[in-house]
C-alpha cells in the first residue's frame, strides 16, 4: 500500500455502539470489532472509521468526549484500541478514529473545572463564557441557534444555582460545551492528543464539524431571515459568524504539519459544509485537510441531471487544489439510502415516521446507488449495513430514542437512531448475532435477520454479494483504481454513463438508469449488476429503470 493509499480508498465506517458486542451487555465494544476485521479485509473495504469511542457520558453517541485519551470503558481500553490497530495493519486495513474539537462533555475536567469558578477566570476562557444581554445578563448574548435546536447559550449558574448573568456557547446540545480555539492551551492540548494516537499507530482522523472552531469576534447576531426556525441542519446557517470563519484554516495547516512528521504521513477526513465550491476548496489546499465529505453527493435526489451537476462539480472543486473527490450516500447522521429513496419515490418528507415508503423501488435505487458510488474516480464511504442495504429503523418508538436532538425538538428532529440500530449478523433470534446473550441497545426489527450477513453470505444475489464484487473489481482494475472519467452522451432521459480510463488495461463504463425506461447501453462483457435478471445481448445491455451496471467498454 502506497502513502497516497487515500486518494482511491473505499472507507468503511463503524459506529462502534452498533457494529458488533463481544462481552454480552447489548453495546458494541473494540473486541467486537477485532473478531470481524477478517470480514470487512474479505469484503474488500481499504480502511475503517471508527465514530467516537472515548471516555464519554454518551449525550450524544460519544461526540461528547470526556477524555480524548481514555477509550470509554464500555468499549474496552487503549490497549483493546492497539492490539485492533495492529490487527487490522496485518490484514491491510488502515484504521481512522473520529476527533471532534469543537466541543467537549460537561464532564470534561476542564469545563469541570470552570464550573467551579467565576465567569472571567482563567478555567472559563478556555470556553466562551459571554455576558448576557438585558437588565443583569438575563437574555442569551446573541441569537445563535443550537444545531440540534434551542438557544445555543444556557446560563452559567454559581455555586448556589444563581444565574452569574454569563451563559456558555454551545452549537450541539447543552452536554457539550464549545471550546475556545483562540487560546493556545487548546491548540496544544489537541496537537498532543494526535500525536497520542498517531504515536499507537493510527493512521488518521475525520474530524468532526471541522468548520465551527472560530466564531467572530464579538459574537455578532447572525440575524436569521424570518422563518428559520433553528440551526436544525448546517445547510440553513451557512455563511453565518459560526461556521467557516477563515481563522479556521491555520488550525488545520498546524494539524497538517503534525500528521507530515509521520511516516507514513497520517491523513484527515474533515466533515466540512461548506458554501461555496472555493469555501469547500480552501480546506483541501495541500497544506491543510486531505478531503472532506461531500455532502452534496449525499443528499442529491434520485435524478439524473442534479447527480451529474453533482458529480461534476465535486471533481472540479477537489481538482481546483489537487485533491481527489470524495462519495458517500450513508453515515449515522442521515437516514439509510435505502429509506431515503423510498420515502422520496412514495412522496413522503424525510421526516415522515408513518411508514417505510415504496421500500421496492428504495431497494432496487439504494443498490443501484451504492454500486454506481463504487464506479465514480476518488474515494468512496460505506457506512456499516450499506453493504447489507439496511433500511431505516423509521418506525423505532420514542421512549428508545437517544438523540439529543430528538428531546430538543421534541421529536420534529433528531431522527438519527432510525440509522444506527445494531447491525444483524446472523438471522438467529432474539438479536441476530450483535451479541453473545442476545442484547441490543436499540431493539431490532423483526426483518433483521433476513438481511444478515449470514444470510447474505448464502446469496449470489444479495446486497452483500453486489459489494463484494464491484469492490475486488475495483482493486483489480486499473481503470477503476485510478482511472480519470469522461461522461457517455445517451439519448435517453435520466440515464448516466461514465467511462473510466484504463490505459492498456482496458476501459470500463458504469452505468445507471434513473428514469422511467428501460435503456440500451452500447457496451461489452457485464462486470457486475445491481439487480439479477440484466443481460447483455449482443453489444450492449439492456438496462431497466433503477439500476446499474458495469460494463467493459
Ligand atoms: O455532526 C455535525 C452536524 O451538524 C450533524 O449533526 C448534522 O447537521 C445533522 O446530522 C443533520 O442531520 C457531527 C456528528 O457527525 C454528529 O453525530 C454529532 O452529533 C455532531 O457533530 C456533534 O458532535
Ligand atoms: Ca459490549
Amino acid at each position: 500500500m502506497t502513502a497516497d493509499w487515500w486518494r482511491s480508498a473505499v472507507i468503511y465506517q463503524i459506529y462502534p455502539k452498533s457494529f458488533a458486542d463481544a462481552n454480552g451487555d447489548g453495546i458494541g465494544d473494540v473486541a467486537g470489532i477485532r473478531t470481524r476485521l477478517a470480514y470487512l479485509a474479505d469484503l474488500g473495504v481499504d480502511a475503517v472509521w471508527v465514530s467516537p469511542w472515548y471516555r464519554s457520558p454518551d449525550r450524544d453517541g460519544g461526540y461528547d468526549v470526556e477524555d480524548f485519551r481514555q477509550i470509554d470503558p464500555r468499549f474496552g481500553d487503549v490497549a483493546d484500541v492497539e492490539a485492533l490497530i495492529r490487527d487490522a495493519h496485518k490484514l491491510g486495513l488502515r484504521v481512522i478514529a473520529d476527533i471532534v474539537p469543537n466541543h467537549v462533555s460537561d464532564q470534561h475536567p476542564w469545563i469541570r473545572a470552570a464550573l467551579a469558578t467565576a465567569p472571567g477566570s482563567a478555567e472559563w476562557s478556555l470556553f466562551h463564557a459571554v455576558a448576557g444581554r438585558g437588565h443583569g445578563g438575563a437574555e442569551p448574548p446573541n441569537d445563535w441557534l443550537s444545531v440540534f435546536g434551542g438557544s445555543a447559550w444556557d446560563p452559567i449558574l454559581n455555586a448556589a444555582g444563581q444565574p452569574t448573568g454569563f451563559w456558555y456557547l454551545h452549537l450541539f446540545d447543552a452536554t457539550q460545551p464549545d471550546l475556545n480555539w483562540e487560546h493556545a492551551a487548546v491548540r496544544a492540548e489537541f496537537e498532543d492528543i494526535l500525536r497520542f494516537w498517531f504515536d499507537r499507530g493510527l493512521d488518521g482522523f475525520r474530524i468532526d464539524v471541522a468548520t465551527s472552531l472560530i466564531k467572530a469576534p464579538g459574537y455578532p447576531d447572525e440575524h436569521r431571515a424570518a422563518g428559520v426556525e433553528a440551526g436544525l441542519s448546517l445547510e440553513v446557517v451557512e455563511g453565518q459568524p459560526q461556521w467557516n470563519r477563515p481563522g479556521v484554516h491555520e488550525i488545520w495547516r498546524a494539524w497538517r504539519r503534525v500528521a507530515d512528521q509521520y511516516d507514513p504521513p497520517r491523513v484527515f477526513v474533515g466533515e466540512v459544509w461548506a458554501d461555496s465550491p472555493a469555501g469547500l476548496a480552501a480546506y483541501l489546499r495541500p497544506d491543510e485537510l486531505h478531503t472532506v465529505f461531500n455532502f452534496d453527493y449525499m443528499m442529491c435526489p434520485w435524478d439524473a441531471d442534479r447527480l451529474r451537476a453533482v458529480v461534476d462539480a465535486s471533481l472540479s472543486t477537489a481538482g481546483l487544489v489537487g485533491a481527489p473527490a470524495t462519495w458517500v450516500l450513508e453515515s449515522h447522521d442521515k437516514p439509510r439510502v435505502r429509506t431515503r429513496f423510498a420515502l422520496d419515490a412514495a412522496g413522503m418528507d424525510i421526516n415522515d415516521r408513518s411508514g417505510p415508503g415504496d421500500d421496492v423501488r428504495g431497494a432496487l435505487r439504494g443498490r443501484a446507488a451504492t454500486l454506481f458510488m463504487l464506479g465514480l474516480p476518488g474515494s468512496a464511504y460505506l457506512y456499516q449495513g450499506q453493504e447489507l442495504g439496511l433500511r431505516e429503523v423509521w418506525e423505532l418508538p420514542a421512549s428508545v430514542r437517544q438523540d439529543p436532538a430528538f428531546a430538543r425538538t421534541l421529536g420534529a428532529d433528531g431522527l438519527r437512531d432510525g440509522c444506527r440500530v445494531p447491525i444483524p449478523w446472523t438471522d438467529e433470534d432474539p438479536g441476530c448475532g450483535f451479541g453473545p446473550a442476545g442484547m441490543s441497545w436499540l431493539p431490532m426489527p423483526s426483518d433483521w435477520g433476513a438481511m444478515s450477513v449470514a444470510r447474505q453470505d448464502r446469496s449470489p444475489v444479495g446486497v452483500l454479494a453486489l459489494v463484494r464484487r464491484a469492490l475486488r473489481l475495483r482493486r483489480a482494475e486499473p481503470a477503476l483504481r485510478e482511472g480519470p472519467m469522461v461522461w457517455v452522451a445517451q439519448e435517453d432521459r435520466g440515464v448516466l454513463v461514465l467511462r473510466r480510463d484504463g490505459g492498456g488495461a482496458g476501459d470500463i463504463l458504469v452505468a445507471m438508469n434513473c428514469g422511467e425506461h428501460p435503456a440500451h447501453i452500447a457496451g461489452g462483457e457485464i462486470l457486475v449488476a445491481s439487480a439479477a435478471g440484466i443481460h447483455a445481448p449482443d453489444g450492449g445491455v439492456l438496462l431497466p429503470p433503477d439500476t446499474a451496471v458495469w460494463l467493459r467498454a
